[in-house]
């Protein structure tokens, strides 16, 4: 298991924390959105889910990773 934070632009209220943390979840990753740090903070087996996959679910959420 790894546990990484990206920088994740667009993100400012309770739905854009859901949406993201959804996003990642239903790649069988944990993600804990703080809207204050504008980060998610991403726990997940590196050999079950490639990082390029989550940030492309956050991405089709209409939300910008521009730190990973
Ligand atoms: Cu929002």
């Amino acid at each position: 298991m790894v546990t990484v934070t990206w920088k994740v632009d667009g993100m400012s209220c309770g739905h854009c924390k859901q949406s993201v943390e959804k996003a990642v979840q239903e790649l069988g990753v944990k993600g804990e959105v703080s809207l204050e740090d504008k980060t998610v903070t991403l726990t997940y087996d590196e050999n079950a889910v490639q990082a390029d996959a989550i940030k492309e679910a956050i991405e089709d959420q209409g939300y910008d990773v521009v730190q990973a």
